[in-house]
This record gives C-alpha cells, structure tokens and sequence, in this order.
C-alpha cells in the first residue's frame, strides 16, 4: 500500500521552520520537542525529519541511518528529561482507530507521575 504524505501537517511546518517549537533535542534525522498540550510532567514528542506518516511507513521506506537515528534519539531524550529511573511511556497513535491528529509518525515520550495501567 503507498503512504500519501501531506507536507502541510503541523509538523511539517514545523520542521521548515514555520511555525515554533520548544526542542528538546535535534539530531541529524530526528527532532523532539515538547507537546503543546501536555499531558504528563514530561510530554515530548519525537519524530523523524522525513516524510513518513506512521510506523509502518518509516520501517518499510527509511535509511538505515534515519531509523538508529530515531531510535537513539528517542533514547537520549529520555536520559536527558530524568525519566528512567520512575518510568515512563512510549505512544504511538496512528491512522484511524489510533485516533492519530498529526500525520507524520511521531512518538510521545510521558513520565513525570503515574500514568495508570492503559492499553485502549
Ligand atoms: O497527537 C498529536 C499531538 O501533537 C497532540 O498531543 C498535540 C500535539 N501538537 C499539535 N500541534 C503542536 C505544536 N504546534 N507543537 C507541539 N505539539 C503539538 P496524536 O493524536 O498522537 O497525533
């Protein structure tokens, strides 16, 4: 199946720098930069600089350099904001069901209190 990527989602713009963010950290491939409507303490938010849409399309159409890139930055973001030690959360909403607003894959980094058992 083709991923349709629309250049005019929010962080579309801002990865050419349309609009602001607070970074948190950017590497060669990836940015992380803090939910404007956080949920947790610590709400971040990671995505890759390309044009991939969900999960699936970045494993199938990334370089290998952009997916260690995004893994390790996800990583780092998570030593750098304190979280490992308490614990935190990886999410990842995507297309329909997964209720994702944004189409450009994205991870949400929460932590900072308990977030409860939640699957659905
Ligand atoms: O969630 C998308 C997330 O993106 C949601 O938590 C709000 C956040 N968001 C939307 N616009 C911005 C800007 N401009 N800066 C930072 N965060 C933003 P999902 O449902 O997973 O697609």
């Amino acid at each position: 199946m083709p991923f349709d990527y629309d250049d005019q989602n929010i962080f579309a713009k801002i990865l050419r720098g349309e609009i602001p963010n607070d970074t948190v950290l950017e590497t060669e491939h990836s940015l992380a930069f803090r939910d404007i409507q956080p949920q947790a303490p610590v709400h971040v938010l990671v995505i890759p600089k390309g044009p991939y849409v969900s999960y699936d399309h970045f494993a199938q159409e990334a370089t290998e350099a952009e997916l260690v890139d995004y893994v390790r930055a996800i990583g780092e973001v998570c030593r750098m904001e304190g979280v490992e030690e308490d614990g935190f959360r990886l999410i990842s909403n995507a297309g329909r069901n997964g209720v994702q607003e944004v189409p450009h894959l994205h991870v949400h980094i929460l932590a900072g209190r308990p977030l409860g058992r939640m699957l659905a």
